[in-house]
């Protein structure tokens, strides 16, 4: 049994949207971030870090989005959103899951929190500006990886690092150069919206923007 603590369009965006599509029970547990409920010492048990997602696996609690994803994707590789492992497609579906984890992610830290990676004495306006620069090369290598691919990030079939790689597309939408102002990340965008889980995913979690 899952049992997933989130709230609205933050990093459980994604493990929220792969546990719709894969149609695999789960419960809910919304996560008030504006009253600091995530920095409580019932909730810092579950997840140190204090930041949302953390996923029940059986009441075992695990952190990381793109952890997540790759770990319940991989449960129920029978849905065919996890390849197998050892074959070129998961050696393709790794390197991005970790490279959005590991670059685009934390640059969005940057451009919604600047005074976090300012620091003491140092300046956000800057500290903003690098995270947009290192946010918009990254659209710029995925577009083209999206121009010269089959359809999906990583060959021709959904998985669930495209769960990842939407959500952080989403993340972009008020920035002054949205991912979708790419074309081919637009395309992908516009195909991964006709999910009808991504609807059920709105409804869930109370979304509007960016439907
Ligand atoms: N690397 C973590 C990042 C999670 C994260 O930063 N979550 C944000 C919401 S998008 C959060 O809970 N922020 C609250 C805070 O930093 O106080 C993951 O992917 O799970």
């Amino acid at each position: 049994m899952y049992t997933l603590h989130y709230a609205a369009g933050a990093a459980s965006f994604a493990p929220h949207w792969l546990l719709i599509e894969l149609g695999v029970e789960h419960q809910l547990v919304r996560v008030d971030l504006s009253a600091g409920e995530h920095k409580q010492p019932a909730y810092l048990k579950l997840n140190p870090n204090g930041v949302v997602p953390t996923l029940l696996v059986d009441g075992q609690p695990m952190w990381e989005a793109a952890a997540i994803l790759l770990c319940v994707a991989a449960r129920h590789r029978e849905r065919g959103l996890a390849p197998e492992v050892g074959t070129l497609e998961h050696m393709t579906y790794l390197q991005w899951m970790v490279h959005l984890t590991n670059t685009l992610q934390p640059a969005f830290i940057g451009w919604f929190y600047p005074e976090r990676l300012a620091g003491q004495g140092g300046d956000p306006e800057a500290a903003k500006a690098a995270a947009r620069e290192r946010i918009e090369s990254g659209w710029e290598r995925i577009d083209a990886a999206l121009a010269s691919g089959q359809g999906y990030l990583a060959g021709s079939r959904l998985l669930a690092v495209d769960f990842m790689a939407t959500m952080l597309m989403r993340w972009s939408r008020n920035m002054p150069r949205p991912a979708t102002e790419w074309p081919a990340i637009r395309d992908y965008v516009s195909r991964m919206k006709t999910l009808p889980s991504f609807r059920l995913l709105y409804e869930r979690e109370g979304l509007t923007e960016w439907a």
